[in-house]
């Protein structure tokens, strides 16, 4: 494996892993965050220098904590105990565990390479009482770029005090190469038959609707495209998708997800641990920022945040976030790239 290090300004470094079939996955240590990944052509949004990612977007591709997603009025019950964490004014609701996040911490790193695989490992610490959630919290994240073209994302976390850990990465595919598209023409294949329905002000409400037979069912294949041009009310509140889709199974030797480029030569296989992937299509209208010198398109770019879904916190039956003092987490997100998949 290839490994280079180079300035990303700012204070921040760039570093790029090569595997020998010249897939490249390029992160930073501003946010422990993935700013490139491809072979000859870029699969994932991403700016050109560190500056562009504080002035336009601090989310893409970061790690995120310490919980991903809305938090209802930054407030939550923890073994009997009330805690209020810092929220966002426009809405009154915690978005990704506060703002400033683990998504523009300068995270410390070493590299590992081996023949196989190569990994850069971040470390940060989260105090105690950081944006009023309890515990020092010491997180790990470990993107790892392997011969067989996966890009894995192993991420640990450990406190001294009971807290709430719900962590994920805010990666965005664009499999065209070309963010002025949007990923209208992707086909996207779903591991899932349940979503969280989102209230107007997009708290969960609660429920795990079924997908079966609406526009978010996925579990045959579809462009986004038909999801776009739907009525679904549940579309139509966000121009978009930005739901928690529950896994049917969650199980990193099974896929959770699928995306297929337009022309059919690049293939995403996600598979995760993890119960849950909020899938957000990019829905920034007119808002979108540039990107490598081109304007980002509406829906140019779809997530795949895998995690425990927003509002565990609240509804038991999402599952629990709540990470128990002194014990270890752990999780591991794989992202499989294939070339020509039908070919091969
Ligand atoms: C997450 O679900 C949220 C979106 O609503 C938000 O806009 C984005 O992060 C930045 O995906």
């Amino acid at each position: 494996m290839q490994i280079i290090e180079k300035d990303f300004g700012n204070g921040y470094q760039l570093i790029t892993l090569t595997n020998d079939a010249g897939v490249h996955l390029s992160v930073t240590d501003l946010g422990a965050r993935i700013v490139s990944l491809g072979r000859d052509k870029e699969l994932v949004l991403g700016f050109g220098s560190a500056t562009e990612y504080l002035e336009k977007d601090v989310f893409i591709g970061a790690s995120i904590g310490r919980t991903a997603g809305r938090i209802e009025n930054g407030r939550f019950v923890l073994d009997g105990k009330v805690h209020q964490v810092t929220t966002d004014p426009g809405n009154g609701h915690s978005l990704h565990g506060g703002l400033p996040g683990f998504e523009t911490k300068k995270w410390t790193y070493t590299i590992e390479n081996s023949d196989d695989e190569a990994s850069v490992i971040f470390t940060t610490i989260s105090p105690d009482g950081e944006h009023g959630f309890p515990g020092n919290l010491t997180v790990e994240v470990r993107h790892t770029l392997t011969q067989e073209n996966i890009w894995r994302v192993t991420t640990t976390g450990i406190s001294d005090q009971p807290t709430l850990f719900n962590p994920t990465n805010h990666v965005y595919f664009n499999l065209t190469g070309d963010v002025t598209q949007s990923i209208a023409e992707h086909k996207l294949w779903l591991n899932s038959t349940a979503f969280a329905p989102l209230r107007q002000d997009s708290i969960p409400t609660g429920e795990k609707a079924s997908t079966v037979g609406t526009a978010f069912d996925f579990q045959k294949g579809k462009k986004l495209a038909e999801v776009f041009a739907s009525d679904f009310d549940q579309k139509k509140q966000v121009d978009g998708i930005d739901h928690p889709f529950f896994l049917d199974e969650n199980d990193l030797a099974i896929p959770a997800a699928k995306l297929l480029s337009p022309d059919g030569t690049t293939e995403l296989t996600v598979a995760t641990d993890l119960s849950s992937i909020v899938i957000f299509t990019a829905n920034f209208g007119t808002d979108a920022p540039e990107m490598h010198g081109k304007q980002l398109a509406n829906h140019g770019g779809i997530t795949f945040e895998t995690q425990t879904a927003p509002g565990a916190e609240q509804y038991t039956d999402f599952g629990s976030i709540r990470l128990a003092a002194n014990e270890p987490f752990e999780t591991i997100t794989e992202y499989k790239l294939a070339f020509n998949p039908t070919a091969n």
